[in-house]
């Protein structure tokens, strides 16, 4: 009998937490313009993508970024937790397959987007957006240590990413009044972001870079043992479930109050918490999110979590429902379109398989 727990071990978003990877920002690359980034990111910064594909991000913003992301990782470790980092990677090359070219990649930041780990697996993303195509290389050395000390480690198809994947009319037609999608069913493709774990129920949207059937995909490929349930939010710019919804602790889900109008009949039984308003000034510099990033917080364990330093009334209703608030100042990292949950990917955490649902 051998006891010793899986090097990888990850069931739902908060037991407690041993090991995280967290990602990095240094060769973080503008991405270039895409038919997906029309259909999600914040009109104001469409010029930037346009006129600076391909270049790195300025200098200032990025060691604003580092420095919290350091100090994001020094408050983990004192919390006893492992942190691995992936490779430093410069994403600034232009690259190319045989149907399309790139001008470069996207960055490292944020392993939530690209890594899914369920039970003792880590499954690589087949990512819809062309510039994070070769994102997996900066995770391939710490994905092979962990392959060495037992993991399962596996990937989605390898998408083709050819013209057919992606919807060139989004946004159109200004008669259109149901929600649409810049990618098409053309191929699987989906962002692990756009998945929740609680155990043996996977919660999932729909977005602009999980189509029907990556969710389908990853069904088969779970197989029995996992339900993916897909949910609707009212969100007309979906991409990435966590700042929508957020479970905390068994029994505990934290909605963006926004998004989330009526409560996905699963979640009947759980205590819901409306998040209050994001505190993020309107100066405030998001190229690639809105204001709701304010709840993508990480959780230690069923009470610790670790909230952005400024973000008062969230960290007052968060210790008002029973949490020990543990803060990080990280609004130059949220620049770059995440917060904790999305900056890391949980690689273990002590506990086993449940169910959390009647
Ligand atoms: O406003 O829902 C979330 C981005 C997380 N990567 C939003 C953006």
């Amino acid at each position: 009998m051998n006891d010793t727990p899986p090097i990888v071990n990850s069931f739902n978003e908060w037991d407690p937490l041993e090991e995280v990877i967290v990602g990095v920002i240094e060769g973080s690359t503008i991405p270039e313009w895409h038919v997906t980034l029309e259909a999600t990111m914040p009109k104001e910064h469409q010029n930037l993508f346009r006129q600076n594909g391909g270049k790195l991000f300025p200098e200032s913003q990025i060691s604003a970024a580092k420095k919290e992301l350091d100090d994001f990782c020094h408050i983990l470790e004192s919390e006893g937790v492992t942190v691995r980092r992936p490779d430093s990677t410069y994403f600034n090359k232009p690259y190319s397959s045989p149907e399309w070219t790139a001008q470069g990649g996207f960055y490292a930041a944020m392993p939530r987007d690209i890594l899914l780990v369920i039970g003792n697996e880590i499954i690589e993303s087949p990512m819809a957006w062309r510039s994070r195509y070769f994102e997996i290389v900066a995770y391939r050395s710490l994905l092979k240590d962990y392959f060495e000390k037992g993991a399962k480690w596996s990937a989605g198809p390898k998408p083709l990413l050819s013209d057919r994947l992606y919807n060139y009319d989004y946004g159109k037609d200004p008669n259109q009044d149901k929600l649409e999608y810049a990618i098409t069913e053309h191929e699987p493709v989906f962002d692990a972001a756009d998945f929740l774990r609680c155990g043996k129920d996977v919660f999932v949207q729909q977005s602009n870079v999980t189509n029907r059937l990556g969710i389908e995909w990853l069904q088969r490929h779970l197989g029995s043992t996992y339900r993916i349930h897909t949910l609707q939010f009212e969100d007309q710019h979906p991409m990435h479930i966590d700042a929508t919804i957020m479970p905390l602790a068994p029994g505990k889900l934290l909605i963006n109050p926004d998004r989330v109008k009526e409560i996905p009949p699963m979640f009947k039984g759980w205590d819901i918490l409306p998040a209050p308003r994001p505190a993020i000034p309107d100066e405030q510099l998001l190229y690639f999110t809105s204001k709701w990033i304010s709840i993508n917080v990480l959780m230690l364990d069923e009470k610790r979590v670790i909230v952005e330093k400024n973000e008062l009334p969230l960290i007052s209703s968060l210790k008002q429902w029973g949490f020990k608030v543990i803060l990080c100042s990280f609004r130059n990292f949220n620049t770059f379109g995440g917060s904790f949950h999305c900056a890391t990917v949980d690689i273990r955490r002590r506990g086993t398989l449940q169910s959390y649902f009647d």
